[in-house]
């Protein structure tokens, strides 16, 4: 009767073991899983006829996708275009904002603008591994 107890006690830690391994692997393989949505997100205000008073280079992984929040905080329209990337907000008007990603699976160097104010808002995508 007592051996039998212990013998009950070993298996359930043996299943518990098991299930606890288990459970790690899956855990695991979430958290590979997110990665891909870890990716965190960029906002760019347009005001006084810049992106984000400096116009930044913007750095993307090849193959993950960036979003990006574009935030007109001007008292005329903006857009934001990437011409390579097939990329056009549209005209924003004031406060309007708008959400995209860029996206590429191949490296390069493309320019974003605003079609209304090339000479003042443009700046660099770099896609890069
Ligand atoms: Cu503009």
């Amino acid at each position: 009767m007592y051996n039998n107890l212990i013998a009950i006690v070993a298996i359930s830690f043996a299943i518990v073991g098991s299930i606890w391994g288990i459970g790690n692997l899956i855990s695991q393989n979430n958290s590979n899983n997110t990665t891909t949505v870890k990716q965190t997100g960029l906002t760019l205000i347009a005001q006084d006829d810049r992106f984000n008073k400096t116009n930044p280079d913007i750095y993307v992984k090849k193959g993950m996708p960036l979003r990006i929040n574009i935030l007109n905080k001007d008292f005329r329209r903006h857009d934001f275009v990437i011409n390579e990337l097939n990329l056009n907000t549209g005209y924003m008007s004031t406060d309007q904002q708008v959400t995209l990603a860029i996206a590429s699976n191949s490296k390069g160097t493309f320019e974003y603008y605003c079609s209304l104010h090339p000479d003042k808002m443009r700046g660099k995508v770099i896609i890069e591994n």
